[in-house]
């Protein structure tokens, strides 16, 4: 019996370090943030937009702004604002789900560039980020 306490004491030990290491790494540091470097975010609905943070708007059929400048490692978010399905594809790649109206989805670019911003089902949709 004793021996068994202690053994369910080594499994849970560590998973409560886990835990706390994980609720540090979610701290609400503004620059921590929105998905790591170079990794494509989700699409998610209940996600809202920070004042002030960079935003591009799916809007009738275009992306708004058609140009944008942002400085490397900010986080860049596009809403969709329409009932037209939409994605975003950053240089031909790092696709975003589909978008339905109201969702949101958010790329942390990290290197300086340029990048073309489309949309995989409307090729009329063009938006280029530069980074600086
Ligand atoms: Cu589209």
């Amino acid at each position: 019996m004793r021996l068994l306490r202690s053994r369910i004491l080594l499994v849970l030990i560590p998973l409560c370090l886990a835990a706390a290491l994980l609720a540090a790494a979610c701290g609400s540091d503004s620059k921590s943030s929105g998905p790591p470097a170079g990794s494509v975010g989700t699409a998610v609905a209940q996600q809202s937009v920070p004042a002030n943070a960079p935003l591009i708007d799916e809007d009738n059929l275009q992306f708004k702004p058609g140009k944008l400048t942002v400085d490397a490692g900010q986080v860049v978010y596009f809403k969709n604002s329409e009932t037209a399905i939409h994605n975003v594809e950053i240089d031909g790649g790092n696709k975003s789900p589909d978008m339905k109206k109201g969702e949101i989805f958010s790329y942390r670019f990290n290197t300086a560039g340029t990048y073309k911003i489309t949309c995989e089902y409307h090729p009329q949709m063009h938006s280029t980020i530069t980074v600086k």
